[in-house]
């Protein structure tokens, strides 16, 4: 199995379905009023997080995500239909952040927990939305609002409850494989294991809890030595350290300098992960001769860590349930792990930021469509002079007044922005 933890996907909301310009066809009614309904949102992008779901694999496959658009406007004033949302399912404990600005926008810790990541375009208004007691038969409608594109990064960080640390061929791959169904391959040689396993260990009663095996960790792997650096951080968000030393062969003869050596490591790596809880596990006791030796090992580690200490065999399986037993007792007591990004609510994923606009002439209407202009309208309130004020100096600075003056606009002529009817006054405002 391959472990992806880092991908990045493009997404793209549903534009907004055009109004529609249409009239009332009525039996013995020569002219009937505006009937231009209104085009239909476009579809949201979400994406949720899943439990059935472990890693990244899949967005190898497919990387670009587009939700429906809406329907145009009908006549007989009838709405388009909404675009469909599409929803990405990713595993627990994805990061989601905008590849452009590197801000991270949910950090998805529970199954069923989303983020809308791209609000769907905002349907058009059809004509009859702008008839006024001086225009009974508008001849326009609004185009509906594009979609929006955003470049995501997901970063998958194992949301495992134990995580499994100590030096190459130390056993951790084997005994993952007797506590879980997981199936890592194990062999009598130093960094057997290239990318995290990770097993869900089921407590009699019933719940599961994930167990974490990352590859061997040697000394100089917080600055990149060896294999394990780029795994550290998959263990920076499990509960509980099992530190599994092999006292039947241990290469340096000093297993307590073996287990001195990856804390150290932890320390380097960062304070928070030197200072998680941790269980010594004293492994391949089966292979020790003198059992007099287990015994003395085990009461040295008493004295030097500050941690349990357990003896096992995962061969014989000596020493397991006692283990385990302890492991669940445990994780019942710690705290669950918070999350490790404070997500800020970000807007840009609802709203149409785009700052370019277009001019359109309807008869003596003038109508100018932009995601930004028709935003800005929406959030402001007329009735305050100083944020009317305000808008219209944004108008000015986005160049909405040069280009309407280049399409021959007059003093006095109306221009709709985002619904809004403003009486065109190049001396003062709009
Ligand atoms: N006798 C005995 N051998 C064991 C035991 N556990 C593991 N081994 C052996 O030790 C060797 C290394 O085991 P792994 O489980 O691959 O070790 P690891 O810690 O995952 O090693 P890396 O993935 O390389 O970091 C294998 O040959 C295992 O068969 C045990 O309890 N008793
Ligand atoms: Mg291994």
């Amino acid at each position: 199995m391959q472990f992806v933890d880092h991908v990045n996907i493009v997404v793209e909301s549903g534009a907004g379905g055009d109004g529609i310009v249409a009239w009332r066809r009525e039996k013995y009614v020569a002219y009937g009023g505006p009937a231009g309904g209104d085009g239909g949102d476009g579809g949201n992008v979400i994406v949720e997080a899943t439990q059935d779901m472990h890693t990244l694999l899949d967005f190898k496959y497919k990387s670009q995500f587009k939700a429906d658009d809406g329907e145009r406007g009908r006549n007989k004033n009838q709405h388009g239909k909404a675009g469909n949302d599409i929803i990405i399912k990713v595993p627990c404990g994805t990061i989601i952040r905008d590849i452009e600005t590197g801000d991270p926008i949910a950090d998805l810790t529970q199954s069923g927990e989303h983020a809308i990541v791209a609000i769907g375009g905002r349907g058009g208004r059809g004509n009859s939305r702008f008839v006024s007691a001086t225009r009974q038969a508008p001849q326009f409608a609004e185009p509906g609002e594009p979609g929006i594109r955003r470049e995501l990064g997901f970063e998958l960080k194992l949301l495992a409850d134990v995580g499994l640390i100590g030096l190459p061929n130390a056993g951790k791959s084997t005994l993952i494989s007797v506590i879980s169904a997981a199936k890592p391959k194990i062999a009598d040689y130093p960094f057997t294991t290239l990318t995290p396993n990770l097993g869900v260990v089921r407590k009699p009663s019933g719940y599961g809890i994930v167990v974490a095996d990352i590859p061997g960790l040697i000394e100089g792997a917080s600055e990149g030595v060896g294999l394990g650096h780029d795994f550290l951080r998959h263990i920076e968000r499990t509960r509980l350290l099992l530190h599994l030393v092999d006292i039947s062969a241990s290469p340096t003869e000093d297993p307590l300098h073996d287990m001195q050596v990856i804390n150290e490591e932890l320390r380097r790596y960062s304070e928070k992960l030197a200072q998680k809880p941790q269980i010594i596990v004293l492994t391949k006791i089966d292979a020790v001769p003198d059992p007099e030796k287990t015994t003395a090992f085990k009461q040295q580690f008493q004295e030097a860590a500050q941690s349990m200490v357990f003896a096992i065999s995962a061969v014989t399986h000596q020493g397991l349930d006692s283990l385990l037993n302890t492991v669940f007792e445990k994780l019942d007591a710690l705290a669950p792990e918070e999350h490790v990004v404070d997500v800020v609510p970000d807007t840009r994923a609802f709203v149409n930021d785009d700052s370019s606009f277009e001019i359109h002439h309807k008869g003596k209407t003038i109508l100018v469509i932009g995601g930004k202009l028709e935003r800005l309208v929406r959030v402001t309130d007329f009735r305050n002079p100083s944020a009317t004020r305000r808008l219209l100096n944004i108008f000015k600075a986005m160049g909405v007044y040069d280009e309407l003056e280049k399409t021959g606009i007059k003093p006095g002529q109306t221009v709709i922005i985002g619904g809004h009817e403003f009486e065109y006054r190049p001396e003062t405002a709009l």
